[in-house]
């Protein structure tokens, strides 16, 4: 009996992609997914393959000569990645056998996929939404371990669980307001006002909680940069190499000694850092250090943080350019073991020694709240979801249209205004799942993937 398939399944055209980097390895995995992908896969293999089974088999090309043999596994539509059709074939990781597959394949009658197209199929076939999919690429791309345990759970849909959460509750609330929107007759009462507000006030907070992690996924997702700047000599460069923990800027008591900025890739609290030492900010006539200083202020205008290095041993002005945006400051007093008097740590001043590593856990602990905010982390420091810039700006919208339905609704009781504004809360929380997002965005999301995902 032929198997029940879901209206929402579409079946394309088969596409073809290599799953694995290219290169050589031990294993190569090519697939392929769409209509007729089935009959391709027995044309490949001359075996009748069983959904679900890895069928050890010889792998033949369009002459029927062996290319190689492996192995080849199929999921029947609808129970695949994409919902589709999909065979995965595992053959010895030589791109030139990879290469003739792809090749035998799209003789066939498969083509090459585009970046990202697999994930797109899935998407538009219901199988995982719009963030599990961008969960999908950022898993990929994550480069800290916290990174990707919480792409992981964005992708098993914990980020769309909260989101459907919130839609579900405002489209509740919609009815209801529109309802009386509906009969004019039935006015709405006192009582019934206060109740819509209170409920508005529950999911206001439950909105900006979800914000709030939402902002902590997005940094995990997209790490950070903090530039290391001051005057010649503060130690810039040892405080560099002190948390790098490797030495990679040259280190001397000349002023002056770093000219290009350096960069060193770190983690802190699981977010991916890049740390760059730029050169001491100076009125110079030597053309060299003077591009150097240029370098160094394009450096800070990037940066997500910048710590003012300072030297506590000198007398010399060491105040903040102006230039500088003192919002992003963490002002770092260094060489504290050239000074008798101890000063206190706050949140804007730490106070270290590069050469005997005083200070420095003080100051990683500064820049993990700097970075993560406070009482954001969960018990085990875990995050519950990765998140985009897109969906805090997402978010944000639809926070500030639901903090407008409660204003119109219990000071001016602006029933139609207030059920707009909860209209387009709910669209701007659907073009985080993908329930209303339009085609050019859908176009951008998918082909910042990988080719073959
Ligand atoms: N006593 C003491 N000396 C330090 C400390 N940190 C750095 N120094 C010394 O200060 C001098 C300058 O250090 P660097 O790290 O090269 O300073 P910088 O800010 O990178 O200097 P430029 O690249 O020239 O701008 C070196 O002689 C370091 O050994 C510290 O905590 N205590
Ligand atoms: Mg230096």
């Amino acid at each position: 009996m032929p198997k029940f398939i879901p209206p929402t399944i579409v079946q394309k055209e088969p596409i073809c992609a290599l799953a694995t980097p290219p290169g050589k390895g031990a294993l190569a995995i090519v697939r392929l997914s769409g209509k007729n992908a089935y009959a391709i896969a027995k044309n490949i293999t001359h075996e009748s393959l069983l959904p679900r089974r890895a069928h050890y088999t010889a792998f033949y090309d369009a002459n029927d000569g062996i290319i190689d043999q492996g192995l080849a596994t199929y999921f029947q539509t609808p129970s695949s990645f994409t919902g589709e059709d999909v065979i995965e074939f595992h053959c010895h990781g030589n791109p030139l056998v990879a290469e003739l597959l792809l090749k035998t394949l799209c003789c066939l009658g498969a083509r090459l996929a585009t970046p990202g197209e697999f994930s797109l199929r899935a998407f538009l076939n219901n199988k995982i939404d719009l963030a599990q999919a961008e969960a999908i690429a950022d898993l990929i791309n994550s480069t800290t371990e916290q990174a990707a345990r919480t792409a992981t759970r964005s992708l098993q849909g914990a980020f769309s669980e909260r989101v459907n959460s919130v839609l579900t509750q405002l489209v509740q609330m919609r009815m209801h307001i529109e309802a009386h929107l509906d009969f004019p007759d039935e006015e709405i009462d006192r009582q019934q006002t206060t109740q819509l507000c209170k409920q508005l006030t529950l999911l206001e907070d439950f909105l900006d909680e979800l914000l709030q992690q939402a902002k902590l996924g997005e940094r995990l997702q997209t790490g950070a940069t903090i530039a290391i700047a001051g005057k010649p000599n503060a130690g810039k460069s040892s405080l560099l190499n002190v948390l790098a923990q490797s030495d990679v800027a040259i280190v001397t008591e000349i002023p002056g000694t770093t000219r290009d900025p350096l960069s060193a890739d770190i983690e802190i609290q699981g977010v991916a850092v890049r740390l760059i030492d730029t050169a001491g900010l100076r009125e110079t006539k030597d053309i060299v250090e003077a591009k150097g200083i240029e370098r160094a202020q394009q450096a800070l205008a990037q940066a997500d943080l910048i710590l003012w290095l300072t030297d506590v041993s000198s007398d010399d002005s060491q105040a903040i350019p102006k230039e500088i945006d003192v919002n992003k400051v963490i002002t770092v007093h260094n060489k504290i073991d050239l000074q008798e008097a101890s000063s206190l740590n706050d949140n804007e001043n730490i106070y270290i020694s590069a050469k005997n590593h005083t200070g420095i856990d003080e100051l990683i602990a500064q820049l993990a709240l700097r970075l993560l905010g406070e009482n954001v982390l969960s018990e085990n420091g875990d995050t519950p979801f990765l998140a985009r810039n897109r969906h805090v700006i997402a978010l944000q919208n639809a926070q500030q249209h639901l903090r407008s339905a409660q204003q119109r609704l219990s000071s001016a009781n602006e029933l139609e205004l207030a059920a707009e504004d909860l209209r387009i809360a709910q669209q701007n929380l659907g073009v985080i799942t993908g329930a209303f997002t339009p085609d050019d965005l859908l176009g951008k999301i998918f082909s910042e993937f990988c080719i073959g995902k």
